[in-house]
């Protein structure tokens, strides 16, 4: 997959895209991320990415030339089919299966918006999707483009060491996760549950999910409503009531 990023902070990715996971998906090829400066395309000797709003008001917005000029210059290589995504509090709440759908894709662009936003004729002429990492304001939309790179990254095959772990994490399987223990056995007097110690993998099993179903319930009671549960998920359930009822 390959992913280009526009910014007017192309520093803001240096690090990030250097380690970890990303910097291995890079290394093994299954990833590839084009960083580029906005300002590249600005068309001024002063090389203006932004400008004060029509109609007065605090901030500044994204001027429309030099955005859909990149965007149009990318697509040129991308193909038309390219999604174009504008990272923006008004998007689309960004999810896992969002994340999943987009890792589909041969190739995705991504512009981070900044100061009050982006002339809406962007919007109009280059976005086809806009997406928000969640209901708060940032500076720029670089951080969420870079959770969004992320979430999509570690589900290109052969970026993960052990990709059956991602089927049993928090949202990929609507529910979040169970709580994990590792050595030692008791610390701070807090001991790993009996049950882990057992080698009896299918009891196991059910203690995670058990936990899982527990822990969404309590957390994000939500998400479980948009579950097909289980028969098996319907009586863990209902022991969980019957436990919570007796606390
Ligand atoms: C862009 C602020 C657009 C407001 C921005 C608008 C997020 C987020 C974000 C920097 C920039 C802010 N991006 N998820 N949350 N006027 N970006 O906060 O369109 O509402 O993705 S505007």
């Amino acid at each position: 997959m390959r992913i280009d990023v526009i910014t007017i902070f192309p520093g803001f990715f240096s690090s990030p895209l250097e380690c970890s996971m990303l910097g291995r998906a890079q290394q093994v090829g299954a990833l590839t991320v084009q960083v580029h400066d906005l300002r590249n395309w600005a068309t001024d000797k002063h090389r203006v990415v932004d400008d004060y709003p029509y109609g007065g008001g605090a901030g500044m917005v994204m001027k429309p030339e030099p955005l859909t000029l990149a965007v149009e210059d990318l697509l040129r290589e991308a193909g038309p089919d390219c999604p174009v995504i504008l990272l923006t509090p008004q998007g689309q709440q960004f999810d896992q299966a969002k994340a999943e759908q987009l890792a589909q894709q041969a190739q995705l662009i991504l512009i981070c918006g900044h100061y009050e936003g982006v002339d809406e004729r962007v919007r109009q002429s280059v976005v086809t999707e806009e997406l928000s990492i969640g209901d708060y304001i940032l500076t720029g939309g670089e951080p969420a483009a870079l959770v969004v790179i992320e979430a999509v990254a570690r589900l290109l095959p052969g970026v993960l060491g052990n990709p059956a772990s991602l089927h049993n994490e928090s949202f990929a399987s609507g529910l979040l996760e169970y709580p994990h223990y590792t050595r030692p056995v008791t610390w701070r007097g807090m001991s790993v549950p009996e049950v882990l110690l057992s080698g009896h993998h299918e009891k196991i099993r059910r203690w995670r999910y058990k936990q899982a179903l527990r822990r969404t319930r309590e957390r994000r009671p939500e998400l479980l409503e948009q579950l097909e549960l289980t028969e098996q998920a319907r009586e863990l359930l209902a022991e969980i009531e019957a436990e919570c009822n007796r606390e």
